[in-house]
């Protein structure tokens, strides 16, 4: 990391200014400003975001509507040759992107890398996949003298609607998947992460999206969000974060009159558990217990949250798990030696802390991480805990921080655990630990999630290897970074065509001549 973290010092003081990127030209102080403070110092100012006002994305989407033919026409290897571009671009700013990671989002080095690495792998993955779907039309077989097609095409206006956790991988991942597929796009960053999402529309604007195409509306839900949720335009909604929130942006959808039947793809909450039974490793389990937990300081949606232990090993693990949160360092994320970073705002914070209070009167505080002052007095930070409470019945929503939550369970009970962790309705990462391959497998196949691992940490999905993405409250499908995430924002044409129609006229031209 040396060379990397000498390069990302040359960013580490600049000023960053973001604000509406759109078709048109946004006069600098057309809308309201918004500070943006660093999560690790809050003293620091890393720079400053202009809203998009109403107005402004409405004649986003009038711009973004116009240029959806002329995109759609755009042969598909130019659309995935942009894509592939940005990707070579993000890996050429590795430097400045995982300093606005760190000094925007909080993010540790090695969070960083991950994040850009995703960034990229979604361009390209996404950029090879579109050329296979939207290259050629397929024949289908039809009786002689027809001739039979299925043709995939853009299906119309996008919104992207992205989190603050991957402000790069995720917002990148949404915006590269609907624009090379033929759609335009009308990308909404998190309101806390708007400077990493404003320099990488710079870079595809650079890599030679047009600028009707891919139009970036920083703003917050109620203004933008709804704008582009209520706008009859609006094909479809790309939407990562709460599922309260996807519930919400489903009803405005549906409510629009005359509007087409919208399409919503949505990747949402979840109460992610794993199963450990005797014959697990304990070392391995908690290694990986950790890893899932408190990476990124829990804010994945694919990270742990309620850890199941088998009575008869239970002891074992806390007491392994005690000592290696006790080695954790909280604090700056730009030092290597930092396993855990800040929350990404005092919200967050305040929220996290409440369900630690409501923890110490419903359950057992069992392991915790100790914070340091010296290094965490000017952030946002929250020390990872761990809590053994006696079922998930009481935990009410996903508590999205390093706070993981234990429940024992006899083997006897294993098919009330399966019921209780099913019976959420949430379904996005699984994890079970055992050496026994019969009991692994088996719970591996009854429960209802969308990324279940087998004896290792469940989070990190790489794009192309392990499709990401969950069912029921968790999220609507597909998977991003699978084989048929593009599926969903395309529409297929089926053209039949009587052949002999055309002999037929053949042969009467040619009696006219006659
Ligand atoms: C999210 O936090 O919204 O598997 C998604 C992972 C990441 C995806 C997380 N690839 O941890």
């Amino acid at each position: 990391y040396r060379p990397l973290m000498d390069e990302m010092a040359t960013f580490m003081d600049r000023e960053y200014h973001a604000r509406p990127l759109l078709a048109f030209d946004v006069a600098e102080d057309a809308g309201a400003r918004r500070d943006v403070l660093c999560p690790f110092d809050r003293r620091v100012r890393v720079g400053s975001v202009q809203w998009t006002s109403r107005d402004q994305a409405s004649k986003a989407v009038d711009a973004a509507w116009a240029a959806f033919p002329r995109w759609d026409a755009t042969p598909v290897a130019e659309r995935a040759a942009i894509v592939s571009r940005l990707g070579d671009l993000m890996e050429e700013h590795l430097a400045e992107l995982m300093t606005l990671c760190s000094r925007e989002g909080g993010k540790l080095l090695t969070d960083g890398v991950d994040e850009i690495r995703e960034a990229v792998d979604f361009c390209r993955y996404y950029a090879v996949r579109a050329e296979e779907l939207f290259g050629s039309a397929t024949r289908l077989p039809g009786p002689t003298g027809e001739s039979n097609e299925l043709m995939m095409g853009g299906k119309g206006v996008f919104a992207a609607i992205s989190p603050w956790n991957f402000p790069i991988a995720i917002f990148c991942g949404q915006v590269v998947a609907a624009a090379v597929a033929g759609n335009p796009v009308l990308a909404k960053p998190a309101e806390q992460t708007s400077l990493a999402a404003n320099r990488i529309i710079e870079l595809l604007h650079e890599a030679g999206m047009p600028r009707d195409v891919v139009q970036l509306l920083p703003g917050d839900g109620p203004t933008v969000g709804s704008v582009l949720s209520g706008d009859p335009r609006i094909t479809g909604v790309v939407f990562t974060g709460g599922t309260d929130t996807a519930q919400i942006i489903n009803r405005a959808l549906a409510a629009r009159e005359g509007a087409p039947l919208p399409t919503l793809i949505a990747e949402t909450g979840g109460m992610n558990a794993m199963i450990v039974d005797s014959t697990a490793l304990p070392e391995q389990v908690v290694a990986d217990v950790i890893q899932s937990a408190f990476q990124s300081a829990g804010q994945r949606c694919s990270a742990l949250r309620v850890l199941y232990v088998q009575d008869v090993v239970a002891d074992r693990v806390i007491e392994i798990l005690k000592g290696a949160m006790d080695e954790l360092h909280v604090g700056d994320p730009r030092h290597l030696g930092t396993d855990v970073g800040p929350v990404i705002d005092e919200d967050a914070r305040r929220g996290l802390m409440a369900h630690i209070e409501t923890l110490k009167g419903e359950g057992r505080l069992v392991a915790e991480t100790r914070l340091d002052p010296t290094h965490t007095a000017q952030g946002t930070f929250v020390a990872p805990v761990a809590f053994e409470i006696d079922g998930i019945e009481a935990l009410e929503r996903e508590q999205f921080g390093p706070i993981l939550h234990i429940v024992r369970y006899r083997a006897s009970e294993i098919d009330g655990v399966i019921d209780s962790i099913n019976g959420r309705g949430y379904g996005l990462t699984f994890g079970v630990h055992s050496r026994n391959q019969t009991f692994a497998d088996e719970i591996a196949q009854k429960i209802r999630a969308g990324n279940v691992y087998i004896n290792r940490n469940i989070i990190g999905a790489v794009v192309g290897v392990q499709p990401f993405g969950g069912q029921g409250l968790s999220g609507t499908g597909p998977k991003a970074g699978g084989p048929h995430y593009l599926l969903r924002f395309a529409t297929e044409k089926t053209v039949t065509e009587n052949t002999a129609a055309l002999g037929g006229n053949a042969s009467l031209l040619a009696l006219g001549d006659e």
